[in-house]
């Protein structure tokens, strides 16, 4: 068993060991089924065809003891997976009679947010979780059925307007782990990517320090022209930032926005120019982005990246 525990985590990291192990089961018998199927079909192709042209092949007549004991086999086959399949989700499926996630993910055409209710940290898209500790994870979503799926930290779950679901993730390595919305939810389904990463125990708390610290006020007269320009052009009535009056979601929470990797549900490195690109016309960028097209001169593309891009 070891042996094959050590193969399969080429493909998987994740020491979510009983599904591992379904997952290595049902891998030898169905490539077992298709080796003998496909042997079979050449070998009596081979054995049975007819020497001469207008020969008529042997015939037989039908085995009742085979079929029968094909048939039991399959029987025997289908409830040992039945019985293994039952047993795996009641262990990967512990989840507590009154849930307290570690972390709440809501769905958005076309993002992720992400709430701690431990420590009260808020983010979006980039999402971090302390490694060898199960965390409990609850799903929903603000729009329409999304599908939260990180193949190597856990099961696939769905993520349904105003229903709860929870799942447990677990991450054995310290980096990050990819996946993505795998339910058909709109025009941008395809680029609603995920980023987890996994920090050390130390590296989480640091993490989630920064995310809890005030956002900065003040910088360049240009970061200042920005943060004005974010007030009046109604970006307010979308994207909430901590510690101000303006706390809305129909967009990512940008707080911390500068502290961020990547943005717009992992699709872009955040840079400037990204940002710029971003901001020059969403719907370039994202068709159909839920984030209208302000038509902005150059100057007010300039501010409104110096603020956005120094939240940090
Ligand atoms: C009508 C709502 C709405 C308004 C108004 C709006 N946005 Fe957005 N914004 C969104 C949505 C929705 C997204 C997420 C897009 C996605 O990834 O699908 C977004 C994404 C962003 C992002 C990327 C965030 C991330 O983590 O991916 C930035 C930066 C941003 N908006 C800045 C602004 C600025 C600056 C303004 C004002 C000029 C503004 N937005 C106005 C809805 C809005
Ligand atoms: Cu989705």
């Amino acid at each position: 068993m070891l042996m094959i525990k050590n193969f399969t985590s080429i493909f998987w990291t994740n020491t979510d060991a009983s599904t591992n192990q379904l997952y290595t089961y049902f891998g030898i018998a169905a490539g077992c089924i298709l080796f003998l199927v496909i042997f079979f079909t050449y070998y009596f192709s081979k054995k049975y065809r007819a020497k001469q042209p207008d020969e008529l092949p042997e015939q037989k007549e039908i085995n009742h003891k085979f079929e029968l004991f094909i048939l039991i086999l399959a029987i025997c086959i289908t409830a040992f997976f039945l019985i293994m399949s039952i047993n795996t989700m009641q262990q990967i499926q512990d989840i507590p009679e009154n849930p307290k996630p570690d972390l709440v993910i809501t769905g958005h055409q076309w993002w992720w947010e992400a709430k701690y209710p431990q420590s009260g940290v808020l983010t979006a898209n980039e999402i971090h979780i302390p490694v060898g500790k199960r965390i409990l994870l609850e799903v929903n979503s603000a729009d329409v059925i999304h599908s939260w799926w990180v193949p190597a930290l856990g099961r696939k779950i769905d993520m349904i307007p105003g229903l709860k679901n929870y799942i447990w993730l677990y991450a054995d390595k310290p980096r990050e782990y990819l996946g993505a919305c795998s339910e058909f939810c709109g025009i941008e389904h395809a680029r609603m990517r995920i980023r987890v990463v996994a920090d050390t125990e130390e590296d989480f708390k640091k993490w989630t320090e920064s995310q809890l610290e005030p956002v900065i006020t003040q910088a360049t007269p240009l970061f200042d022209k920005g943060k004005a320009l974010f007030e009046q052009k109604t970006c307010t009535n979308c994207h909430g930032i901590n510690g101000t009056p303006f706390s809305e979601n129909i967009g990512p929470n940008l707080t911390h926005f500068g502290s961020r990797k990547r943005f717009l549900s992992d699709m872009k490195p955040v840079t400037r120019e990204n940002l710029k690109e971003w901001l020059t016309n969403p719907q370039n960028v994202k068709p159909g982005v839920k984030m209208p097209n302000f038509i902005f001169n150059p100057d007010e593309i300039e501010a409104l990246t110096e603020y956005i891009y120094n939240l940090k």
